[in-house]
């Protein structure tokens, strides 16, 4: 008999060494195998332990598989049913635990002991997401990003579950579906993955002048962020809190990153989707497995009915935010990230959030999206994990004690006892009861008025807070998101539907709609549509800028050095020093991977090579070289490109007398964020930023 390869003469070794595994019985009759060698057995899912796991059972040398080889079977079995269908919307993601920690008691409008417990920390697992691409799609798409926090309380439960966006597309949950499927790729030809730049999106939006405030929000850099730790994160709704006496209080929940907030330009983006389409998922595994844990600010803002009844928009209307200088933030607590999961489906996957998962103290709002989400998500986790018991799997079932009478159904894990499954009853006095008082409590609300598909008339003004957010940003950020839209509108095809978008631009911007026409070689401004509400100009509220919001700090940035053999051996060392004595890190790119020889003759690992490491992954750049460097690196296409896109992509270079060879050879010329390497200092401020005032010179500005 021939066997490609047995596992006999290792077992054989095994027993010489007396290493040959044992079973014993374990306390609740569970066997467990131990033995000489540490190594775990392999078995089937059965238990039973395998000789060889290479070769399937086959009648002879070269003849058929039989049937009989339950063990293939199994195997393969269970291989082809790994899949799971992937969420319809926020498909790919990124999540990690960590803990919630409370600085300020809300225990004057609260009751949830998650609020009001200062200093205690709450379990969280937080998952951060795109929203129109697959779960294999790239991370860096300009994409709305879901931003969901489960909070393990004592008290069960909390799924807050947002988007790094403050506003929706749509104020009603019946719209939601027409939404995603213009989004989403169409349906006839399967493209484009993950974008908005296509005829689909561009026709619903245009018929739906609700989303004109998101349309600017998703045209901003807010969609291209650097990092995910480096997003905000919005609950979007208005919810309630209800303290101990019943009295409630509207609140809007904010996550403020600690590293501020920061974008990618859109070049760069785009780049960075070949370079790296998991570059985001790895910055965040990069940053938890280094200790460099990602930390988000929790701020609420509070309000009455009173105060509501003032707004001049309606705070039921996911379309409007209330702006900052109106309510002002309270910092009540802070989000830790600090445990990567052991496994990401079983994780990341399975976890199921939903925004109907509140806690006594809480309520909802009369939000019309609001009320939509909470039907939607618990019914499509029915068929996305296949069972009602997924509440059961380690990462979705709560951290306090949980019991009811549900019982059976498909994946039923837990075995109760004893003959009693409903309530109330006489026969089983230690079987779970309700509890008057501090059970969840609906808040007490009065509802009057006819019944109708309506909508309401202060819902009605679509392009006010539009308006407000483009008039909010810095000129720069304007640009971009001019040019976002000429980009995006200049990828339809029916001339129409650019023309009816140019439309409702005029109602936010007669400037912006000027300028995406221009972009988009219109000769004329189409018409704007009528609007039912005249347009207003409020307050310009600079909360709302991202520049506004970066900070002054090089924390979680990555510099990248191009050396090659010979480059100075001191200015490396000085920049390495100083770039993490910022909080930064550094990787030193070459065009070989291994060593290169430094110029006092030492040796300097490599990271990555130049090919496959380009300057679109870093936040600034250094280009150390000696003249020979320089000159067998300006043939180099990928050198060039390092130092082009570096500077194409506004960021900051510090260059040695080779670097700046060539940085000549690649037509590159000196503005106030190229410079001299000696100048650390400047160097290291200049990294922390991008140089806005370059871009005019490097692409015509829409
Ligand atoms: Fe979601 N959304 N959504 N959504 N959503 C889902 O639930 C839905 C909306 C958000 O990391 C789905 O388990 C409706 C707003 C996040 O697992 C689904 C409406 C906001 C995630 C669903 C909305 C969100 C989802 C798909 C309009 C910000 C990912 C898979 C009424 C406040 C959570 C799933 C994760 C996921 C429905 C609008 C955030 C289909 C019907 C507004 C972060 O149930």
């Amino acid at each position: 008999m021939t066997k490609g390869k047995t596992t006999t003469p290792a077992r054989a070794k095994q027993r010489k060494q007396g290493m040959e595994p044992t079973v014993s019985v374990g306390a609740g009759g569970e066997w467990h195998q131990s033995g000489g060698s540490d190594q775990a057995r392999l078995t089937t899912n059965q238990g039973l332990s395998l000789s060889d796991n290479q070769n399937s059972l086959r009648a002879n040398s070269r003849g058929p598989t039989l049937l009989e080889d339950f063990i293939i079977r199994e195997k393969i079995t269970h291989f082809d049913h790994e899949r799971i269908p992937e969420r319809i919307v926020h498909a790919r993601g990124t999540g990690a635990h960590g803990y919630f920690e409370l600085t300020k008691s809300l225990g004057k409008y609260t009751s949830a002991k998650v609020l009001t417990e200062v200093g205690v920390q709450t379990p969280v697992f937080t998952r951060i997401s795109t929203v129109a691409g697959g779960s294999g799609s790239a991370d860096t798409p300009r994409d709305v990003r879901g931003f969901a926090v489960k909070f393990y309380t004592k008290e069960g439960n909390w799924d807050l579950v947002g988007n790094n966006v403050p506003v929706f597309f749509i104020q009603d949950a019946i719209k939601f579906p027409d939404l995603v499927h213009a989004i989403k790729m169409e349906p006839d030809r399967a493209f484009p993955q993950a974008a908005t730049a296509h005829d689909t999106f561009w026709d619903y939006i245009s018929l739906t002048p609700e989303s004109m405030h998101m349309v600017m929000w998703i045209m901003s850099d807010r969609t291209l962020p650097r990092s995910l730790r480096m997003i905000e994160g919005f609950g979007v709704h208005s919810f309630r809190l209800l303290n101990a006496a019943g009295d409630s209080t509207f609140v809007k929940f904010h996550w403020r990153p600690k590293l501020g907030l920061q974008a990618t330009t859109w070049n760069e983006t785009v780049k960075l989707a070949g370079a790296d389409p998991d570059f985001h998922r790895r910055d965040m595994f990069e940053a938890i497995s280094s200790g460099a844990f990602p930390e988000w600010e929790l701020a609420v803002q509070l309000f009455s009915e009173e105060d509501a009844d003032a707004f001049p928009f309606d705070h039921l209307d996911a379309t409007k935010l209330i702006p900052e200088e109106l309510v002002p933030l309270q910092v009540i607590g802070r989000m830790v990230l600090n445990r990567w999961p052991n496994n990401f489906f079983a994780e990341t996957e399975q976890v199921a959030f939903c925004p109907s998962h509140i806690v006594p103290g809480m309520d909802f709002t009369n939000d019309p999206l609001l009320q939509g989400r909470l039907f939607s998500y618990l019914d499509t986790q029915l068929s996305r994990l296949g069972s009602p018991n997924f509440h059961q799997l380690p990462i979705n079932a709560p951290k306090c004690p949980f019991a009811n009478h549900q019982r059976d159904a498909h994946m039923q894990m837990a075995q109760p006892t004893g003959r009693v499954s409903y309530e109330p009853n006489t026969l089983a006095a230690d079987s779970p009861r309700e509890h008057p008082v501090d059970g969840f409590h609906s808040a007490v609300s009065e509802e009057t008025g006819a019944k109708g598909r309506i909508r309401p008339e202060r819902f009605a003004d679509h392009y006010s807070q539009a308006r407000q957010f483009y008039r909010s940003q810095t000129s720069c950020e304007q640009t971009h998101l001019a040019s976002a839209l000429v980009f995006e509108l200049s990828k339809v095809e029916h001339p129409h539907i650019r023309e009816a978008m140019v439309g409702h631009l005029r109602h936010i911007e007669e400037d912006l709609a000027q300028r995406v026409a221009s972009g988009l070689g219109m000769t004329e401004l189409p018409p704007a549509p009528a609007s039912a509400v005249a347009v207003q100009d409020l307050a310009p509220s600079p909360a709302l800028q991202l520049i506004g919001k970066m900070k002054d700090t090089l924390e979680g940035r990555t510099i990248g050095l191009l050396v090659a053999d010979g480059s100075d051996a001191g200015s490396i060392e000085a920049i390495a020093k100083a770039v993490l004595a910022a909080g930064a890190n550094v990787k030193r790119v070459a065009l070989n991977i291994g060593d290169v020889k430094l110029s006092d003759g030492s040796h300097l690992k490599i990271d990555g090579q130049l090919a496959g490491m380009p300057s679109v992954l870093f936040d600034a750049v250094a280009v150390i070289l000696s003249k020979a460097a320089a000159v067998m690196l300006s043939e180099e296409s990928d050198a060039m490109d390092f130092v082009r896109d570096a500077f194409g992509h506004l960021k900051a270079i510090g260059v040695d007398k080779g670097g700046e060879f060539l940085l000549n050879k690649a037509g590159i010329k000196h503005d106030a964020g190229v410079m001299a390497i000696g100048a650390l200092e400047r160097f290291i401020a200049a990294a922390k930023t991008r140089q806005w005032d370059r871009e005019a010179s490097v692409r015509t500005l829409a």
